[in-house]
């Protein structure tokens, strides 16, 4: 673990126990909180999760997606003011929700996220969602996973080597999640279901304290460009009009990060933007540091403090390899409405 993430593990606790915000001071610039729920916690809130599941039948559902941050008052207190903690903090790098019930008989791994979208893992779907309502609104997009709101992070057979998340041979690069558009999430939650060894999940910040000024200056102005990821379908557009964005934004102690190290440029013609993101991508890499997801863990990324990405790993594609359900969760719905055909629907594009 680098030097400038505090970590903090705290267990539940009765749920009448007010919090009263972070549990102990800290002093690095980012941090990390985990969040272990008791086995009463973890039973109320996925007996809550099948309930929902029973009355609304699937987690995309609008009427569900509507009402979730009212059914997440009946989620365990403990989770919700470690969540509301959460919230508040603007350094917080990740979030991380762990024991959660994952039942026995959970089906195997799927062998490509079309296949994922099932009953028998819909209640895990709607646990997700409940928790992101203590955050925010989950959106999905129409260019990605058929406009799923969760949406599925499995190794993919034929896509080893690729670019996007369901790839299992190559590192999967550190990115902002989504970079490239407005409308991107403020957090990405990720419930991993289902764990193979240790496949870490990488994270990273900036700190631009330890930049040089003009460098942070030019990272500050709208001198890049982020294409898509191919996670999106083609219909995003990748031409080269695409809009000129900052990399960085925001005080210097609470820094806003856009970027993706496979998808993000600077022009040839301006070496002064071309160094400042060399600088930006040389302190992510050597800001970088690993969390394993475990089966049960519900970890939600703060998609504006840090980058994510994955550790390449061998997949067995046996029904038997890892297995997260994903969702994007924004702070300000009205903020996504250009995108969005109407209020009521929560996909993208
Ligand atoms: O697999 C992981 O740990 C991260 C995957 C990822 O970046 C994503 O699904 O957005
Ligand atoms: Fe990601």
């Amino acid at each position: 673990m680098v030097s400038h993430v505090d970590v903090f593990d705290q267990r539940d606790t009765e749920d009448s126990t007010p919090s009263g915000g972070p549990p102990v001071p800290w002093s690095g610039p980012g941090r990390l909180v985990r969040h272990r729920l008791s086995a009463a916690a973890a039973d109320k809130a996925f007996a809550l999760a099948k309930s929902c599941a029973a009355a609304y039948g699937s987690a995309h559902d609008e009427g569900f997606l509507a009402d979730a941050p009212v059914l997440a008052h009946d989620l365990p207190s403990s989770v919700r003011r470690a969540a509301n903690a959460a919230r508040l903090d603007d350094r917080k790098h990740a979030f991380i929700l762990s024991g959660n019930t994952i039942e026995p008989w959970l089906e195997p791994t799927p062998a490509f996220w079309h296949e994922a979208d099932t009953e028998a893992s819909g209640p895990y779907g709607f646990l997700l969602v409940l928790y992101a309502a203590l955050l925010g609104d989950p959106i999905g997009w129409g260019t990605q996973q058929d406009g799923r709101v969760v949406t599925d992070v499995l190794p993919a057979r034929g896509l080893e080597h690729s670019l996007v998340s369901a790839s299992s041979e190559r590192e999967l690069g550190w990115h902002t999640e989504d970079a490239f558009s407005e409308s991107r999430a403020d957090h990405v939650g990720l419930f991993c279901l289902r764990d193979r060894g240790d496949i870490p999940t990488t994270l990273s910040c900036a700190d631009p304290a330890s930049l040089p000024r003009d460098i942070v200056r030019v990272l500050a102005q709208k001198r890049f460009v982020i294409h898509p990821d191919p996670s999106h379908s083609a219909a995003v557009g990748t031409g080269p009009d695409r809009e000129r964005v900052a990399l960085l934004s925001g005080p210097g102690e609470a820094p806003v990060l856009r970027i993706d190290r496979d998808f993000t440029v600077a022009d040839e013609d301006d070496p002064e933007a071309v160094r400042a993101m060399e600088a930006l991508i040389a302190q992510l890499d050597a800001n970088m540091y690993e969390v394993v997801l475990g089966a049960g863990d519900v970890c939600f990324i703060d998609n504006r403090n840090v980058v994510h990405g994955r550790r390449p790993f061998r997949a067995g594609f046996d029904g038997k390899d890892r297995w997260l359900k994903r969702v994007n969760v924004v702070t300000d719905l009205r903020r996504t409405r250009d995108g969005r055909p109407s209020s009521s629907s929560r996909v993208v594009g």
